[in-house]
């Protein structure tokens, strides 16, 4: 066993790397962090005003609440709901910056965009209610950006969220409407929000915590209507073969890393780095060579096949094998650490948007009229600063993995077509029924030094598999598999139980890919999960069944950012058994902690469980899916015998 927190070999070598040379990465502050504070772990440390920090002292005189009053539940709760705006926030400003983007292709006011998939675009018209026979393209793109760009600013509390209310069953709705829950607005409800978590105002944590599923369900708007968007205007990603780790940083060639979320530049560098290769190859190098760090790689990967360099807790690796010449970066899960690491080779760190810039670094302003002219421009950066890498310096792993990527659902469903071509979704529901498979499985979310870089993520995908259990992941729990080289069909038959692969075998012989299927189904980034979310939808209608009965688990094995936590919360929301690997900070508040792992159930028939043991987390998951199975068994059993009666 290596010293370094991380099962991934090419990330050894390179922590290894940067202890040569002195440089600390992210795995050296992890251990500075320790021994952690209790108080903040779990949540019953308020900074809400200046009068803080308080910290809950039960043994204390008057140390059983905060100055103001605050209780150990309030405390936890509006800790809880606010890292849900933070997430929110993020998520739907990406979902924003897309519509922005897409109304200025609609009014002819950008040229290096276009509509690259206008069927995508008809079919979200069709599904939130635009009218589509017979209008030209442009009109209908101009109606779609306009309800995008409509969820933000909405005031009337009698209106509801399009996307969430178009993609929801109606009983959701209903339970949604019921618990006061359903936003009209998003920006409303992320106001509401800290208004409502403000000193002074709500004490009443389950009040707080339904304040914060609201603010979830916004999450998850702003992640449909970002899906969708980027469909619209990159195209919808089809089955993509490339490879994975940091092995697919090349030392022959101009490399470039895409890291961040936001894939509005990243598209315009991949299409200026085809048009640049001749200047790339005019300073020596044989051509440019992309590779993606977090969901902006997720984003090229699914849509443009570009390899993964590798995922969050590594980043700074990249730039550890001194062939790195250029890290391109957007926004969220960037390291400020990155410029440092630069500092110890010729990397340039390129920011792109106006609100993440790090000290140091180039800034070229993301300009919607001008982005491949940008794009052109980092390129060329990069091709200079290659001309002054150090080879001496070079020491690239040899790692790489194939990766079998890019399914969206519609490539998917293109898939289960060739099985049932009038009801594709009826694959899935069939295996289920039959007893073949027990459900599906999302693995989501990011890396979490609080453990040991995927490893939760990769036992966790290998026990589930072994139970027959199928896998679709998306973030960096789709990258953790890709690096683990578990995201190709070798892994199936490494690790998938025999009625897994008896599934795959049938969808094997008639998918017509020049690659057998991955062990999982790689969705795409964060803003992606709208697609797993949709999957589910999917079976719920097909299996006539409540979300809440559907053998549909998901698992965040080694969450971190607030991002997750808005995820995880819509879905519970949605009626999801949701897995997260590491102790979440609601534990500071026996009744928080409750509300959110058993409560919820009750309501929405979804509920949070922490489990930090991978295995553990995996056969409580598959008990899950198991009594789920089982219920719907009784209940069609009930149904029959009631029928023939
Ligand atoms: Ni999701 Fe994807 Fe990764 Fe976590 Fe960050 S990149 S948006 S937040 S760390 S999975
Ligand atoms: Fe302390 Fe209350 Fe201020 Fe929080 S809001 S820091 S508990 S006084």
């Amino acid at each position: 066993m290596s010293e370094h927190k991380t099962i991934d070999m090419a990330a050894i070598q390179m922590l290894d790397r940067a202890k040569e040379i002195g440089f600390l990465t992210t795995f050296d502050r992890a251990k500075a962090q320790e021994p952690r504070c209790t108080f903040g772990n779990t949540g019953i440390c308020c900074r809400i005003c200046l009068q803080g920090p308080c910290r809950i002292l039960p043994k204390k005189p008057g140390g059983n609440k905060g100055i103001c009053g605050a209780a150990d539940y309030t405390i936890v709760a509006r800790n809880t709901v606010r890292y849900i705006a933070g997430g929110a926030a993020a998520h739907s400003d990406h979902g924003r910056e897309i519509a922005e983007v897409l109304l200025s292709v609609a009014e002819g006011r950008v040229h290096d965009y276009k509509v690259t998939d206008a069927d995508k675009l008809v079919k979200v018209a069709k599904k939130i209610g635009i009218e589509t026979e017979g209008r030209e393209v442009m009109a209908i793109c101009k109606d779609v950006a306009t309800a995008a760009l409509a969820e933000f600013g909405r005031v009337d509390e009698t209106k509801e969220l399009t996307w969430i209310n178009a993609y929801t069953n109606e009983e959701r709705l209903n339970i949604w409407r019921k618990t006061a829950i359903m936003p009209s607005g998003i920006n409303l409800s992320l106001a509401k929000l800290l208004h409502q978590t403000h000193i002074g105002v709500d004490s009443d944590p389950v009040n707080i915590i339904f304040g914060g599923l609201k603010a979830a369900l916004c999450d998850i708007d702003g992640q449909h209507l970002a899906t969708d968007l980027s469909d619209i205007l990159f195209g919808t990603g089809v089955p993509v073969v490339t490879e994975a780790n940091l092995g697919a940083i090349k030392e022959d060639k101009v490399n470039i890393a895409l890291h961040g979320h936001n894939p509005l530049l990243s598209q315009m560098v991949v299409k200026a780095a085809k048009e640049l290769q001749d200047e790339a190859k005019a300073a020596g190098a044989t051509g440019i060579n992309l590779v993606g760090i977090c969901c902006t790689g997720n984003e090229v990967l699914t849509r443009e096949g570009v390899a993964i360099a590798t995922n969050f807790a590594t980043q700074e690796l990249a730039i550890m094998t001194g062939a790195m010449d250029a890290m391109v970066v957007d926004v969220q899960c960037i390291m400020p650490t990155l410029r440092s690491a630069a500092e110890c080779f010729h990397t340039k760190i390129v920011t792109t948007m106006p609100i993440m810039k790090i000290p140091g670094s180039y800034h070229f302003a993301f300009d919607e009229h001008h982005a491949v002219d940008s794009a052109k421009e980092i390129i060329r950066l990069a091709i200079d600063a290659y001309k002054n890498r150090d080879k001496a310096k070079v020491c690239i792993p040899n790692i790489r993995n194939k990766v079998v990527a890019g399914f969206t659902l519609e490539a998917m469903y293109n898939i289960f077509a060739k099985v049932n071509p009038e009801n594709p979704i009826r694959v899935i529901v069939d295996a289920i029924e039959a007893g073949e498979i027990k459900g599906v499985a999302a693995l989501i979310g990011c890396n979490n030094l609080k453990g040991t870089h995927d490893h939760n993520h990769t036992t966790i995908a290998k026990e589930l598999a072994k139970n027959d259990v199928l896998l679709i992941a998306t973030g960096c729990s789709a990258q953790a598999h890709a690096l683990a080289g578990m995201m190709n069909g070798d892994a199936v038959k490494e690790y998938a139980g025999e009625g897994l692969k008896k599934f795959y075998a049938r969808l094997n012989a008639v998918a017509g890919l020049t690659e057998e299927l991955p062990l999982m189904f790689h969705m795409g980034s964060c803003v992606d999960n709208s697609r797993c979310q949709d999957l589910a939808t999917a079976l719920a209608t097909e299996m006539g069944v409540d979300y809440a009965q559907v053998p549909y688990v998901v698992s965040a094995p080694e969450a971190m950012s607030e991002k997750a936590v808005a995820i995880g919360s819509w879905n519970v929301a949605y009626g999801n058994p949701t897995h997260v690997g590491v102790i979440a900070p609601t534990v500071g508040s026996q009744l928080v902690n409750d509300v959110v792992t058993k409560i919820a159930e009750d309501v929405f028939g979804g509920f949070f469980f922490w489990e930090t043991d991978p295995v553990k987390a995996s056969e409580r998951m598959v008990e899950i899916l198991e009594e789920r199975n089982w219920k719907n068994a009784m209940r069609k059993k009930a149904n029959d015998a009631k029928e023939a009666n």
